[in-house]
């Protein structure tokens, strides 16, 4: 399995337990080290000086089983202050390592470091690490592959070979400068110069043949692609001309199989697919393209990404190989356009978990508490003495849940909880919109946000069902919300306005895909459920940056059970100091 995905030299194992039978079955402790630091990389002909881990970009590849302890010490030697989110990580009892900068850590700061320790406990599959603080995630990010416990099998046939795709977003400009720009403005930032498969943007840009991700295949072989989305503000297309697929898991969650030769992605998403190559040797090449969907009403890169699927060919002489694959026919996947919304509502109802008796889909049956939280965009007012270039070219965007668009405190959320510091948020979240409108029709003449820090409180346990609700302000766009701390279900999605009485009772408490990041449908609602069985403060957002910085995102606080084991542990020694 995965040979090429195991223990990677970052990596030293601790504890080896070896059971009588032979069989290792006890979990291990993995240490890594995560220096960040500056590192020049080209692409598209340009230079620039990024953020990296260890100097690699993308960032090193993390590899455990489940159950196994994972040690990951990161020192700052960039003057960007920095924290880091193991996205997807339920972080049961170690919410002081989930990383959102000001949530549950204050940042690392230059010549500081941070030691993550956490346990990886009922998850196998793909996800993702990325930087948690600004923009820095726009080159700090890598792969998070977690196996199955050692001797146990995946629920489909062993893949010959496995490998990170790990989708990124390339801008030739500064990305703080951007952001920092943008906000100062009102305006929307600068869209990216080209996407990324592993790090490389592929033939189809200027100046960019030599970094293409090339993937090379043997013919009659299954191939375990994981998946990943680490773009910064795009939900993307995928497909490999003339090649159909298997879907088998997404956010770290086996799935009912089911077959696509186009996948649709989101930033926060991972998705596992199985590639079965042809059996025998094609005499062509195929191109795998990504492209974004994309429902907004401003700019944004519509360009295409692609890497090459080569067949190794079958000769005796692999130097002529070469020569004879570069006279070899292109094949080009066709990808929806770049709006269709009827594709992605399409692909994203086929998506149901395995839930079988090996590995259940525990729907909560029964709700103990009902949100409906409105998503999007929103304005605020000109600071005085200022010119903004946001909507009318007289207010700065915005983007709220609620309507409350979330300001960062100054120290983290989870220090002023644990510790029983007042001033830092406010309790008061609203459960419902404080004023009802036509969420997906005409939009409001008032356009403007509320400002604040505010949390939802859930006593340990609690069931919640959550319905989200995009709104039609500044224009209806497909969100992909992500929640830390949990995985929910997906228990039902639809346009226009959710109803609860039509809509309710059409959710599937079967076999609901469960995940950690959904898109809000553009013009729709989308509707989940968890059980909030994980104390800490949890943020949940939209995963496009730009949106983040605007202010969509808000904070659920967890209470401590009655027993020991329901209780959040104090943080460790090193936690970073505000
Ligand atoms: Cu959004």
């Amino acid at each position: 399995m995965g040979a090429s995905l195991l223990p990677s030299s970052l990596a030293i194992l601790c504890v080896w337990f070896l059971f009588p039978a032979g069989l290792a079955v006890a979990s291990i402790t993995r240490h890594y080290k995560f220096d960040i630091k500056m590192q020049n990389v080209t692409r598209l002909c340009h230079t620039k000086s990024i953020i990296t881990v260890n100097g690699q970009f993308p960032g090193p590849r993390i590899v455990a089983r489940e159950g196994d302890r994972l040690i990951i010490k990161v020192v700052n030697h960039v003057p960007n202050n920095i924290s880091i989110h193991w996205h997807g990580i339920r972080q049961l009892l170690s919410g002081w390592a989930d990383g959102p900068a000001y949530i549950t850590q204050c940042p690392i700061q230059t010549g500081q470091s941070y030691v993550y320790n956490f346990t990886i406990s009922g998850q196998r599959g793909t996800l993702f690490w990325h930087a948690h603080i600004s923009w820095l995630r726009a080159t700090v990010y890598g792969p998070l592959v977690i196996f199955p416990k050692r001797g146990v099998p995946y629920p489909f046939p062993k893949p010959y070979k496995e490998v990170p795709i790990i989708f990124g977003e390339w801008f030739n400009a500064d990305t703080e400068a951007i952001i920092n720009q943008s906000l100062q403005t009102g305006a929307g930032p600068n869209v990216s110069d080209a996407y990324t498969i592993n790090g490389l943007p592929g033939p189809l840009y200027n100046c960019s043949a030599k970094d293409t991700f090339k993937l090379k295949v043997k013919p009659g072989k299954t191939y375990l692609l994981r998946l990943i989305n680490a773009a910064l503000n795009d939900e993307l297309f995928f497909s490999i001309a003339n090649h159909t697929v298997t879907v088998v898991d997404v956010d770290a969650i086996y799935m009912k199989p089911f077959q696509t030769d186009i996948l649709l992605i989101t930033p926060g998403q991972t998705t596992n697919i199985l590639l079965k190559t042809k059996p025998s040797y094609p005499n062509a090449t195929f191109l795998m393209s990504a492209r974004p969907y994309a429902t907004g009403q401003g700019t944004f890169d519509n360009s295409t990404v692609a890497g090459i699927l080569e067949y190794e060919a079958p000769t005796k002489h692999p130097r002529s190989s070469t020569v004879s694959i570069k006279k070899l026919p292109l094949m080009k996947p066709t990808l929806p356009a770049l709006n269709d919304t009827a594709f992605a509502f399409n692909y994203t109802t086929r998506l149901r978990s395995l839930a079988n008796a090996q590995f259940p889909a525990n729907v909560p049956q029964t709700v103990d508490k009902r949100f409906f939280f409105t998503v999007g965009l929103g304005t605020n007012p000109c600071p005085k003495n200022q010119t903004c270039q946001g909507p009318n070219n007289s207010t700065k965007f915005a983007a709220s849940v609620n309507n409350f668009s979330f300001i960062l405190p100054s120290t983290a959320l989870l220090q002023a909880h644990f510790f029983g510091q007042n001033g830092v948020y406010t309790t008061d979240f609203p459960s419902t919109p404080l004023i009802k409108f036509n969420y997906t029709g005409t939009p409001p003449n008032n356009t403007s946000v509320m400002n604040g820090t505010k949390a939802v409180v859930l006593p340990f346990n609690t069931t919640v069902e959550l319905v989200m609700q995009d709104t039609s302000i500044l224009g209806a766009e497909s969100h992909p919300l992500h929640l830390h701390g949990f995985n929910f279900f997906v228990v039902g999605q639809g346009f226009g306005n959710y109803d609860p009485r039509k809509d309710r009772k059409n959710f599937n408490l079967i076999d609901p895909v469960e995940r950690n990041t959904v898109g809000v449908p553009s013009g729709g609602w989308v509707a989940i459920r968890f059980r909030a069985d994980n104390p800490g403060v949890w943020f949940m957002h939209c995963h496009f940056e730009v949106h983040i910085s605007w202010g969509l995102k808000m904070a659920w606080i967890v209470l401590d059970g009655n027993l020991p084991n329901q209780k959040l542990p104090p943080p460790p020694a090193d936690l970073p100091k505000c």
